[in-house]
């Protein structure tokens, strides 16, 4: 089997790689461990920037998103007791959020790239990149009855995240690093009832940080600091509510919204980048290349500028002859890791109780608060990153 671009892993990054390469007329084929239904259902981010929401309308995978996503066009800091409205769309020229479950824009990248003729094979198994410093590599795995397959390609697109095959082969020849995890992780949990805040708030309470998310208008998703050791086992329902009411309380009137809970899961904290995005012809994308803490919101859209950029690097290579874009991949892309990583560690650094961390801290941590909520400039700053920088070139002008 040939294709011209092997793509590893079906996540946002191999899914929209996909589309976007089909639209500039170039073939590819995505290998994904996991099942089409278990793909579908894993639950993780929930904020699309403005340039997200415009790159997934002009793949065709817009639609549903446009119709039942939640557009915010602002967000919510508070801090003793105070809430600070940041408002997005008044500081940036009218940009916004779109509050949409990851798991639904997997479901709609799948049905559109299927509808178009998308080779996607899920439950594949022992997938192995070979000869990447060659000009032929090669994928190999076993389909889901076992037997043994291989794709020859040009390129290989290492979309596979961050336990995936394709970060370790670039790290080999590569090997540099950049980590630093965080002293404590989030609790994350799904309940039933109606949302209690029509934007998302992100407060800093006196014992640690919660956020109050939504996911549609009968599923709440919400978080709270925990340590990271921490087990779902030591977080009961009440446990779990006494919380959020601690760390939510404020003078302004609003009261949580309490629901069953059906989901608890801990999520570390890390921010990882991977210096090269690339090693010959494998190219890293996505969680595969780099991780943000989730406080920024920013995975699920640096996965799509990545492979937007990509993309379009590929497009040139095969519509006009020049690898210049591929070259420039890495170097390209991680500019902009390197600028969403930022602005994650430093909302993070701001909502977060360090453990250990002494008075002066906390002193920093209230007066760059209060900063925010007298100077508009920095409220700009914050909002211009919260709804995604610019990508070096205009979306507009398209792949
Ligand atoms: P993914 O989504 O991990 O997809 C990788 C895919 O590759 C498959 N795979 C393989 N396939 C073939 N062969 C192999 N050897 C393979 N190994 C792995 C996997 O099964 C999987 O399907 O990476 P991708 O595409 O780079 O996308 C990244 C995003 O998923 C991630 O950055 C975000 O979810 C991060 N994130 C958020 N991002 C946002 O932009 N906004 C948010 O609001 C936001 N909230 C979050 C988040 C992540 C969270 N968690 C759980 C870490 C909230 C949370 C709680
Ligand atoms: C989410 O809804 O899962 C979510 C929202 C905002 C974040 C992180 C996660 O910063």
């Amino acid at each position: 089997m040939r294709t011209q671009v092997a793509i590893i892993g079906a996540g946002p990054a191999g899914l929209a790689l996909s589309h976007m390469l089909h639209r500039l007329g170039v073939a590819s084929i995505v290998l994904e461990t996991r099942s089409r239904a278990v793909v579908e259902a894993t639950i993780r981010a929930g904020v699309l920037e403005q340039g997200t929401i415009d790159i997934l309308a002009d793949i065709g995978a817009g639609e549903r998103m446009q119709r039942e996503g939640s557009r915010h066009e602002g967000t919510i800091l508070r801090h003793d007791g105070r809430d600070l409205r940041i408002d997005l769309a008044g500081l940036t020229g009218g940009k916004t959020v779109m509050v949409y479950p990851q798991h639904d824009v997997l479901k709609d990248l799948v049905a559109a790239r299927l509808a178009t003729g998308g080779d996607i094979r899920f439950e594949v198994s022992d997938v192995r990149v070979r000869d990447i410093d060659s000009d032929a590599p090669r994928v190999s795995y076993r389909d889901p009855d076992g037997q043994p397959r291989t794709i020859q390609a040009d390129f290989v697109a290492g979309c596979d995240g961050s336990q995936g095959v394709c970060r370790p082969l670039v790290l080999e020849s590569h090997p540099k690093v950049h980590e630093h995890i965080y002293p404590y992780a989030w609790l994350g949990i799904l309940c039933h009832g109606p949302p209690s805040s029509r934007e998302l708030i992100y407060a800093r309470g006196a014992t640690g940080f919660a956020l109050v998310s939504t996911r549609s208008a009968q599923v709440q998703r919400m978080y709270l600091q925990c340590d990271p050791l921490d087990k779902t086992e030591h977080w009961s329902d009440d446990r779990i509510w006494s919380e959020f009411h601690a760390r939510l309380r404020t003078h302004e009137g609003w009261t949580l919204r309490e629901g069953e809970i059906f989901s608890k899961t801990v999520v570390g904290m890390r921010s990882v980048v991977v210096e090269s995005m690339r090693s010959g012809r494998l190219f890293l994308a996505g969680d595969a290349a780099h991780i943000v803490p989730p406080t920024g919101a920013k995975g699920l859209n640096l996965a799509i500028s990545d492979v937007f950029i990509l993309a379009r690097a590929f497009g040139r290579f095969y519509n006009d002859g020049s690898a210049d874009q591929l070259d420039a991949y890495s170097a390209t892309a991680l500019a902009r890791v390197w600028r969403a990583q930022r602005f994650s560690w430093w909302m993070t650094s701001l909502l977060h109780v360090a453990p250990g961390a002494g008075e002066l801290q906390q002193k920093l941590q209230h007066a760059e608060l209060d900063y925010l909520a007298r100077s508009r400039s920095a409220r700009a700053v914050l909002a211009e990153n919260y709804v995604g920088l610019p990508l070096d070139f205009p979306v507009d002008q398209g792949l």
